[in-house]
């Protein structure tokens, strides 16, 4: 008699489990961030999920970042969610019946035929560009991509310099919690503390249909951020006159690496991109002048309504790492305090907390006031490296894979044990892992 003999079936790749993440959450033209909390196309999302699928398929990822750029507003914004007609309006809150971007967004220029949200979020999407171009430069310049999104985002970034330029410093300031991407943060409490909540009953939340309720925002924050977008709203999205207004490092930095990149992309396609890098060096000094910190050795929020920058510790100060401009003594300080005692990177953290250690607010399992993210680990591994520093990048890079691998994927994950946290599947987790592996 024979011995049946199976041998274990190995396990797939790190690689081909990101790629089924991607696969699993694509749409057809775009990819969601989870199919559970969110089941639209994000804004920032997108960029991040095109930085990884330009691994897999090109044409995928150009895909995604077209699909994102055709619901452009005719003021230039970018919508931080692109409604999925086919989900039913209860499966996320707010729904495209709170935004009502084509009829409350009419004079912004909403597009008609798709619902989307009238706020924005981090301009990642001409470095992703960019980078998508790069992985299949034959393919870009056979489909004409780089010619068909150049225009959009220009129009972007002029609609951010010049429309939310609120506090007439040069930087761009976000006008809700949401735009800036790192929802409950501790550096929106004092900002946010001004502005009455919604009433509970006004609303229903869906993220607690999939979600945790001490992974995710309170009852009292979401009464605030739906105060303040029914508010722009109700002002037909014209911009200006919030009870919101904050500049932040890390959408500005982020402004300025992507005004880079279109300055590569104007010269690839035979324009001379001089300019734009001499504005981003311009915006890279007003960064320096409006929110660099030297007592606490990185860079903080400026909160416009209140007129001072706010004393908390977030991941978004330590962003700017990403830009090679940056003058050496800064980039020098910013090092010293990712790795010291309140983001603790390589000591007691292995991938970068979103909120100081020691703040008062920290919270290691509550969404960004403590779990560390993939998307803001991703930035700092490239800012490392971009300033020379070799193994303090390769440690990061290596935390990112195995806590992506070990989590399968999680949205955020606690930043002392590296327990998952939110969602599993995660789309830009699998995205920059793979980004990574390359
Ligand atoms: C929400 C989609 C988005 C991210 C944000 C994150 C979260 C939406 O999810 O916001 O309902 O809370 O904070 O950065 O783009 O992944």
């Amino acid at each position: 008699r024979e011995i049946a003999y199976d041998p274990p079936a190995s396990a797939p790749s790190l690689h081909v489990r990101a790629a089924q993440v991607l696969d699993a959450n694509w749409t057809g033209s775009s990819t969601v961030p989870s199919r559970s909390l969110y089941p639209h196309q994000w804004s920032w999302d997108s960029a991040f999920i095109a930085i990884g699928l330009r691994h897999l398929s090109p044409l995928r990822a150009q895909t995604e970042l077209e699909t994102l750029l055709a619901a452009q507003w005719g003021d230039g914004r970018i919508p931080h969610i692109v409604f999925n007609p086919s989900v039913p309006l209860d499966a996320y809150f707010p729904s495209p019946d709170f935004w009502r971007s084509s009829t409350a967004g009419r004079a912004a220029g909403a597009p008609r035929t798709v619902q989307t949200s009238g706020i924005v979020q981090p301009p990642v999407h001409a470095l992703a560009a960019w980078l998508v171009h790069c992985a299949d430069p034959g393919l870009s310049q056979a489909r004409g991509f780089l010619a068909g999104v150049y225009p959009r985002l220009a129009a972007w970034h002029r609609y951010l310099l010049h429309r939310r330029d609120l506090g007439g410093g040069g930087l761009v300031s976000v006008m809700h919690p949401w735009e800036q991407g790192m929802d409950n943060s501790p550096c929106w409490d004092a900002p946010l503390s001004r502005v009455t909540p919604a009433p509970a009953r006004s609303f229903r939340r869906a993220d607690l249909d999939h979600g945790a309720p001490e992974d995710r925002p309170t009852d009292l924050d979401y009464g605030r951020y739906v105060r303040l977008a029914t508010d722009y709203r109700d002002r037909s999205y014209a911009d200006g006159d919030g009870e919101f207004a904050v500049e932040d490092p890390a959408f500005n930095a982020l402004l300025i690496a992507s005004e880079h990149a279109l300055a590569r992309i104007a010269a690839e396609l035979g324009a001379a991109g001089t300019a734009r890098h001499a504005r981003a060096e311009r915006l890279t000094a007003a960064l320096v002048k409006r929110l660099w910190d030297a007592a606490s050795g990185m860079f903080l929020c400026r909160d416009l309504r209140g007129g001072e920058l706010i004393p908390e510790r977030s991941v978004s100060g330590l962003v700017p790492l990403v830009l090679p401009g940056l003058p050496r003594p800064v980039a020098a300080a910013l090092v010293r305090t990712l790795c010291g005692p309140h983001f603790g990177l390589g000591e007691s953290t292995a991938m970068v907390p979103s909120y100081d250690l020691l703040g008062e607010a920290f919270d290691p399992h509550r969404y960004w006031r403590g779990p560390a993210w993939f998307n803001t680990s991703w930035l700092l591994e490239r800012g490392l490296r971009a300033h020379g520093e070799r193994q303090r990048a390769d440690a990061l890079r290596e935390a990112v894979l195995s806590l992506a691998d070990a989590t399968g994927f999680a949205e955020y994950v606690d930043p002392y044990t590296g327990e998952a946290c939110g969602a599993t599947g995660f789309g830009w987790t699998a995205a920059l892992a793979l980004d990574l592996l390359h």
